[in-house]
């Protein structure tokens, strides 16, 4: 799926389950994912989170499908419990591969993109 450029709390809401396993999570025991694309509308920093979701997450956000499972890798940071907060700059236009997996966890996640 791709996100275009959208931004805000709540950008997507959905599940992991039922979405198939078809990629390695950055730490942990693997579960079933989603991956998306995302581009940034505009340079800065940007935060995104699934702290509103309701399992064990992680993140991983990388350059390109490609690219995994190289990435910024995120398990249990922000001080959100079991959810995750990441802080990254990117350049406008820039494009990235999110994917929300889990700690051998899936369920309903929010994820929230947000310009810092
Ligand atoms: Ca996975
Ligand atoms: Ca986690």
């Amino acid at each position: 799926m791709d996100l275009g450029s959208a931004l805000g709390p709540s950008v997507l809401r959905g599940t992991t389950v039922g979405a198939g396993n078809d990629l390695p999570s950055c730490t942990g025991i693997d579960s079933e994912e989603v991956a998306l694309a995302w581009t940034a509308p505009s340079s800065g920093l940007f935060r995104i989170s699934t702290c509103s979701s309701s399992y064990n997450t992680t993140l991983l956000i990388a350059a390109s499908c490609g690219a995994l499972p190289a990435g910024t890798c995120a398990n249990d940071v922000g001080n959100c419990l079991h959810h995750e907060i990441v802080d990254l700059s990117f350049s406008a236009g820039e494009r990235v591969v999110i994917v929300i997996d889990g700690n051998n966890s899936r369920g309903p996640f929010v994820l929230d993109i947000t310009q810092r």
